[in-house]
């Protein structure tokens, strides 16, 4: 097996940015941020998401109006599961490495803490996020820790024909498949190549705490710039096989259907959901005497800067604040607005990566022409109203 070059993000990599003016939270070791001052009053939008129609699967979401930190609390982390939520006892588990490797692996959970530890500050999002009018909330930012994944399979020693990396949680549930029921356990997988990652992590805690029950205890995967749905809870199995597994979540769900022009020619592409998508969004409106500011948020890829539009001026330039220069993690950004006319106005965002990629506006075609709604990750537009 060859050793997998080092992302450029791992390159890109930046202790966290020690930002004036935050207040923090004192943990044994590290240091945790989780409140930024609170400045003025928030001015609600006028577009609000809609009920959420399925709470035992969209547990919780971020609300964007009350994002005061750059560090989503754990309580407050959005959850997302597809099946039961499992109960499993730090003791009696146990994760398995089998399939093809010269060295079958169990682990405990000491066994993980034993080795290597590794930390990654990396936010999450669903990548039904924003795609749906009552999921707009399905984003956080933590610091996770484990230990990295790649050295394990090195030791376990992928064979010749091992292609792919399938991670499999504890949860299971019913599926049909042509007019078959079955029981499936949640699992996903990867190319080993992708894998292999350095950066790729088996995760027992979230901000210095062990991982909530509802966000994948006591082990998970966090695969930085990966959206959720790779980023597997209750991890219990890994096992490599020698073509693609094709279970639910590979091959049914979580796949972006798009129609596509070629050569005058209608074609329909299908990929699983896989890297996160430049993206940004305005969080929040505040008023601090006359003058108002609007506050936001851009991540899936590294953020050399961010615009913004109000009603139909000409893009500015926002502030990026907290989290600039991070591989993983979201960045905040500010835009001083002065006092605005009364009335309605429209806020949009656009990120820009150092790669100079632009966020796409919602009529690209890449996006006008994806049916189906993951991986949304067009230019968000809100409403206010200033009195
Ligand atoms: N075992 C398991 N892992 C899972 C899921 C699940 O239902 N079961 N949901 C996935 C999806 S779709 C997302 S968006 C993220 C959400 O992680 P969180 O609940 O910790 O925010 O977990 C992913 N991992
Ligand atoms: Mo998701």
């Amino acid at each position: 097996m060859t050793p997998m070059p080092i992302s450029r993000r791992t390159l890109l990599q930046q202790g966290s940015a020690a930002v004036a003016g935050l207040s923090v939270l004192r943990v044994a070791g590290p240091t945790y941020a989780f409140q930024t001052p609170v400045t003025g009053e928030v001015i609600p939008w006028l577009d609000q998401p809609e009920p959420n129609p399925a709470p035992e699967a969209i547990v919780r979401q971020l609300a964007w109006e009350q994002l005061d930190s750059w560090i989503t609390p754990n309580d407050q982390f959005f959850v997302i599961k597809h099946f039961n939520e499992p109960q499993l006892n730090e003791n009696d588990w146990r994760l398995d490495i089998s399939g093809l490797v010269d060295q079958p692996m169990t682990l405990t959970l000491d066994d993980l803490k034993a080795r290597e530890r590794q930390e990654v500050t990396f936010t999450l999002e669903c990548s039904g996020n924003t795609g749906l009018p009552f999921f707009w909330g399905g984003i956080g930012n933590a610091t996770w820790a484990g230990t990295p994944l790649a050295p394990l399979l090195a030791e376990a020693g992928v064979q010749e024909e091992g292609r792919e990396v399938v991670f499999w949680g504890a949860d299971a549930g019913e599926q049909m498949w042509r007019e078959m029921t079955i029981t499936e356990q949640f699992a996903r997988s990867m190319a080993l190549q992708d894998a292999m990652n350095p950066d790729n992590l088996l995760v027992y805690e979230m901000n210095g705490e062990p991982l909530p029950n509802l966000n994948g205890f006591p082990v998970r995967l966090i695969l930085p710039g990966w959206y959720g749905i790779a980023n597997v809870k209750w991890l219990t199995r890994i096992e490599i096989l020698d073509r693609a597994y094709q279970g639910n979540f590979m091959a049914r769900d979580y796949v972006s259907i798009r129609e596509e022009e070629r050569d005058g020619e209608t074609v329909w592409t299908f990929t699983s959901v896989g890297p996160n998508r430049l993206k940004s969004a305005p969080a929040k409106v505040t008023k601090q005497g006359d003058a108002y500011q609007i506050m936001g948020a851009a991540w899936g890829d590294p953020i050399a800067g961010v615009e913004v539009q109000i009603d139909e001026e000409p893009w500015q330039p926002a502030t990026l604040t907290e989290g600039a220069g991070e591989a993983f993690a979201w960045t905040f950004w500010t835009l001083d607005w002065g006092t605005p006319s009364s009335g309605e106005h429209t806020i949009s965002s656009r990120a820009i990566a150092e790669n100079g990629e632009v966020q796409p506006a919602p009529d690209d075609p890449l996006l006008a022409g994806k049916t189906t709604y993951w991986e949304s990750n067009g230019q968000i537009t809100r409403r206010v109203q200033i009195s």
